[in-house]
């Protein structure tokens, strides 16, 4: 991995949103408690979605600045390189495009990615987000709990893990004509974790549509496990009885767990998980267990030994 720069914003990208950015800052620094209530939405909200349901679950965190969110990324469909996706993902066709959620359920149905946008009030959900390479962004999502799309297809009782599939299309996706992953890039979760409200189905950024490169039209966000968790670009949702193998346990079976929860205590095998460098930031800050998400989530893992079920 290459040390990462922060890139110089140029003028043309002093937006309304940048201005507003500014002001947060300013705010907090003034020591302005509930400063996002303070704020005016039409600036935040400059792109199509208006209004915006406040999320309980926002970290109250400097944002990550929209250029390095959006020119730093990990989409291997789009090339290895960090610079890859944002120069390669561009021709990528958002519509027309669908996600079919099937399986053990009693509804499997195809969503249409127009409806999938109309069905719950989207949220801003400010996450940090934890790579696997040590190091970690804060970001603010627009999405809603993926719950409310798995729900609509009524998960059988038999449904005990969910799998994602991202899609398969080597004309668009230069990335799969190597084979650096076994495509399609497939993540999975267990049930409870697919159905627990932090888990966000994700379709903008900071007040958008999702760029290309970010995982459009739309993504999962997992904000407690490492970023590979988090699949970009899905078509398919399936419900299963058994766990499925992902990609990345199938590139590394040792390297890459099914769970992937974030914890600084259990190295990945070629390094430490201890710290972590937040974009932008030069002196490195420690990594928290399950991401700092330890009070919601770690219910979930109570009697697992999380050494074992990495
Ligand atoms: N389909 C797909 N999803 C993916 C990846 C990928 O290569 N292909 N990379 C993952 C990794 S390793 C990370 S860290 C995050 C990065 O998301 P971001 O580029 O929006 O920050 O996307 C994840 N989702
Ligand atoms: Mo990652």
């Amino acid at each position: 991995m290459k040390p990462y720069k922060t890139p110089a914003i140029p003028a043309s990208e002093i937006t309304p949103k940048t201005l507003f950015y500014a002001r947060r800052k300013f705010m907090r620094n003034a020591g302005g408690a509930a400063l996002t209530a303070l704020l005016p939405q039409s600036l935040w909200a400059a792109g199509p979605f208006g209004d915006l349901k406040k999320s309980p679950y926002a970290v109250e965190e400097e944002l990550t600045p929209r250029k390095a969110i959006t020119s730093y990324n990990n989409f291997y469909e789009f090339g290895t390189g960090k610079e890859d996706p944002a120069a390669n993902a561009g021709v990528l066709k958002t519509r027309p495009w669908t996600v079919s959620v099937e399986g053990e359920v009693n509804k499997p149905k195809v969503f249409d990615i127009d409806d999938i946008l109309k069905m719950a009030p989207l949220e801003e959900r400010i996450y940090r987000l934890r790579c696997v390479e040590a190091w970690s962004m804060v970001v603010p999502w627009l999405g809603f709990s993926l719950a409310e799309l798995l729900k609509r297809a009524e998960p059988t009782g038999n449904a005990k893990y969910v799998e994602f599939v991202s899609l398969y299309d080597p004309a668009q996706m230069p990335g799969q004509k190597s084979a650096v992953l076994d495509w399609p890039y497939r993540e999975g979760l267990r049930i409870d974790e697919a159905m627990h409200p932090l888990t966000l189905l994700t379709l903008g950024l900071y007040g958008d549509v999702l760029p290309n490169q970010n995982g459009a039209p739309v993504r999962i966000v997992m904000p407690w496990k490492y970023g590979f968790k988090s699949a970009k670009s899905i078509v398919g949702i399936r419900l299963l009885e058994k766990q499925p193998t992902t990609s990345w346990m199938k590139a590394g079976p040792n390297e890459y767990g099914f769970y992937a929860n974030v914890n600084p205590d259990v190295d990945h095998p070629r390094w430490s998980q201890t710290k972590e460098r937040r974009i932008g930031e030069f002196l490195k800050r420690k990594t928290l267990m399950f991401n700092g998400y330890a009070d919601e989530v770690a219910p979930l893992y109570a009697s697992m030994d999380l050494q074992k079920y990495f």
